[in-house]
């Protein structure tokens, strides 16, 4: 099939199931052209089926606000004639799913057919798409989608009881690739970070309100009052100046290190203990099963779809959000010696729920009954 793939290029969860999704396509044989602002961080290899194609936004001094919408639907036209797409998946609705929605209508308009396919990742029905200058673009760009998919159950429902949605949505979770993702030995760096074999606790986000990074902090304040550990932050964004400035005030910042946007998140977590993830809301908490393929068993709230991820008291426990006493019991825990091993295992064994190698013919099975039932013949 010939795919065009549009997303976020940045670190964002949703813009990093793209990318490995486009990646693994190709892998697979089909053809993927990403079209995009920029070029996303993990497409930086070649692959004779990878294209990409950059969405050029030319200013103008009557923009206060460059049209992004119209220049991409424009490049999903020219790409989808010049390339003879079969198929368009976007990620993420917001302005996506729309700007879509007007490529295949002029698509259309030139007598071409290309199905769209729209993912739903979380925060763009959640929290953004819910608000009432995007709800009623959103509730029309998913239902005249060709297909619509949902990374969790929770997502879905949460979709139809936020929109006025008529068609059906499919569940496809988040997925792991264990070729990066698998502990690797990297005894010198957990030396480094833990010189007298403290216990290492990772949180990783984009550092944004929703993933409460202080009840993060406060849990790991707690623990450290128990058992000698160290916590790592890696990530970056709004949250960071303020959480540094918790740390200060709770006598912490030495045990607590902040390790900015860094890529290469699996060989923090070859040498963590335990993984938080204490979000207001997580469709599904990507950044939380890379952690259990590493072996990392997990505290997370209980929101969105982290129950369909977290194993209570198997990949590691689950608590009401905000719940910071619940979540300290539960981490002494699966830290005890006794139970680390364990609960390690565990954490290995439910990652491989989510290999790439079972959610990839997911996809590609939802691409084909959407192109058949649009009625697209496929080039
Ligand atoms: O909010 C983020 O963390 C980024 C966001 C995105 O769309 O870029 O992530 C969402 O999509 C991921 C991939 O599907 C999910 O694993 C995350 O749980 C989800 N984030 C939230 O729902 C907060």
């Amino acid at each position: 099939m010939k795919i065009g793939i549009v997303c976020y290029p940045t670190f964002g969860g949703s813009g990093v199931v793209a990318t490995e999704l486009g990646k693994a396509l190709a892998k697979a044989g089909h053809q993927v052209h990403f079209i995009t602002y920029q070029q996303p961080p993990r497409l930086d290899f070649f692959n004779e089926n990878v294209y990409y194609h950059e969405v050029n936004i030319p200013t103008y001094p009557l923009f206060q606000f460059p049209p992004y919408e119209s220049a991409l639907a424009s490049e999903m036209v020219n790409v989808a004639m010049n390339e003879n797409l079969d198929l368009l998946h976007v990620h993420y609705a917001i302005p996506h799913a729309s700007a879509a929605y007007m490529a295949k209508m002029i698509l259309r308009a030139q007598g071409r057919y290309v199905p769209v396919v729209t993912t739903l990742h979380g925060t763009d029905i959640t929290l953004v798409g819910k608000d009432a200058s995007y709800e009623p673009v959103v509730t029309f760009s998913i239902n005249e989608s060709d297909g619509v998919t949902a990374v969790s159950e929770n997502l879905r429902q949460d979709t139809y009881a936020h929109f006025n949605i008529k068609r059906e949505i499919e569940v496809i979770p988040n997925f792991i690739d264990f070729q990066r993702f698998s502990r690797q030995k990297k005894d010198h760096f957990k030396k480094a970070i833990c010189p007298n074999g403290e216990k290492l606790i990772v949180h990783t986000s984009n550092f944004r309100r929703v993933k409460r990074i202080d009840d993060a902090v406060e849990v790991f304040y707690k623990i450290q009052k128990q058992i000698p550990a160290k916590l790592l932050l890696v990530g970056d964004g709004p949250e960071r100046a303020r959480i540094e400035k918790l740390c200060r005030e709770l006598g912490i910042y030495e045990d607590v290190r902040f390790l900015g946007k860094l890529d290469a998140v699996e060989e923090v977590l070859s040498v963590a203990d335990l993984f938080l993830m204490p979000s207001e809301n997580e469709s599904f908490g990507l950044a939380a099963l890379e952690a259990l393929a590493c072996e990392v068993p997990l505290i997370t709230s209980n929101a969105g779809g982290l129950p369909e991820l977290n194993v209570q008291g198997v990949s590691g426990f689950l608590s009401n959000v905000g719940d910071v006493d619940d979540m300290v019991k539960n981490a002494l825990y699966i830290l005890d010696d006794a139970n680390l091993q364990t609960f390690k295992h565990n954490a290995l064994e439910r990652a491989k729920d989510f290999e790439l190698s079972k959610i990839l013919p997911m996809y590609e099975a939802y691409y084909e009954r959407v192109v058949q039932e649009s009625g697209a013949a496929v080039s």
